[in-house]
């Protein structure tokens, strides 16, 4: 049994690590922050470190917080009322992402006196500042992080909140297993800011019903993660979680929620110069190193313990897809965003 799981992982290595991935760096008003290599980057860096690039599975485990293992980054990124956080993501082996079908949400909490660098994110009042999920013409918005590097989809910073350090937890829920229980796939990611001051001095934090924490913000048969229709024409997504907060005391629209609904707008982003931010094209499993080969082990002997977490099939003919794409190289330093609905 254990003999023929690990054939197969040999056999199809470039498919499970490729597959999946991690947040790769984020542009605040255009000025890149590359994230941490999961396979372990020393380094400061302003986003929290995962140590997998599998999804995280099933709404109450703790890894849900911030992602798996995620460990807390020594610095802060400056950053002000309104401005745009635009996100890029990375597949197993820092090639384009590949998951197209699902939800791209973005939730901030406050780091409270300590400051984030020492912020415990467990008990985290996350408050929800942006989604995306279905166009209007059909497909998903994730899909616009796919193909080629440094696709971004990007949030703007609420206008009303109290300066101070704050977490923003960004996630992609990958729904293209979210049709059977336990297929949806997580991938939460978090980055440490500091928030200039309000335009307002009444700012106060969002509260009650406009709060969860993670695990606790969703349940496994919520619409939106467990979904028989994530395919279905004209079908619109229901996200999961609390409703987007209302920023409209200090929009500039004071409608509210017309503001930042514009799902094409471009930032340049210009990249600081780091190894870890550019990433490069690699080859199939045959030309990569032994760590791969083990990481591969790795990953499937969790698999062996834990039972299939994922729909091997499925990940197959996404994965014949994405492959193509891996040849493109990196194209920096332009970064194509789409703004996200709310605030
Ligand atoms: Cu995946």
């Amino acid at each position: 049994m254990f003999t023929r799981y690990v054939l197969l992982a040999l056999a199809t290595c470039t498919s499970l690590v490729a597959a999946h991935g991690a947040l790769g760096g984020i542009f605040i008003d255009g000025v890149y922050y590359p994230g941490p290599n999961p396979s372990g980057d020393s380094g400061e860096f302003v986003i929290r470190a995962v140590n997998d690039i599998n999804p995280v599975k099933g709404t109450d485990n703790p890894d849900m917080n911030c992602g798996h293992g995620a460990t807390k980054a020594a610095r802060v990124a400056p950053a002000n009322p309104g401005s745009e956080v635009a996100f890029t993501w990375l597949n197993g082996e820092r090639g384009p992402w590949v998951h197209n079908t699902g939800a791209v949400m973005t939730y901030m909490a406050a780091c409270g006196s300590e400051g984030c660098a020492n912020f415990d994110s467990a008990n985290a009042q996350f408050f929800k500042i942006g989604e995306l999920g279905r166009k209007p013409e059909g497909g998903y918005y994730m899909a616009d992080l796919t193909g080629e590097f440094n696709k971004t989809l990007s949030v703007t910073l609420p206008k009303n909140l109290p300066a101070g350090q704050y977490l923003i937890r960004h996630e992609l829920i990958a729904m293209q297993l979210g049709m059977s229980p336990g297929g949806a796939e997580f991938y939460p990611a978090c980055v440490q800011i500091d928030l200039s001051g309000p335009e307002v001095s009444s700012a106060e934090l969002p509260k009650g019903s406009d709060v969860v924490t993670f695990p606790g913000g969703y349940s496994d048969t919520d619409p939106g993660i467990l979904d028989p229709h994530v395919y279905d024409p004209g079908y619109e997504y229901v996200f999961p979680g609390p409703k987007l907060i209302n920023d409209s005391a200090t929009s500039e629209n004071p409608s509210g929620s017309g503001s930042t609904d514009t799902p094409a707008s471009t930032s340049n982003g210009t990249p600081t110069s780091s190894t870890s931010a550019t990433p490069s094209p690699t080859g199939g499993c045959n030309q990569k190193s032994k760590k791969a080969k083990r990481e591969v082990k790795r990953v499937y002997k969790r698999i062996f313990r834990q039972g299939p977490l994922i729909n091997k099939k499925a990940h197959k003919r996404e994965v014949a897809k994405a492959i193509p794409q891996q040849r493109s190289q990196p194209e920096f330093p332009v970064a194509r965003s789409r703004v996200m609905r709310g605030i």
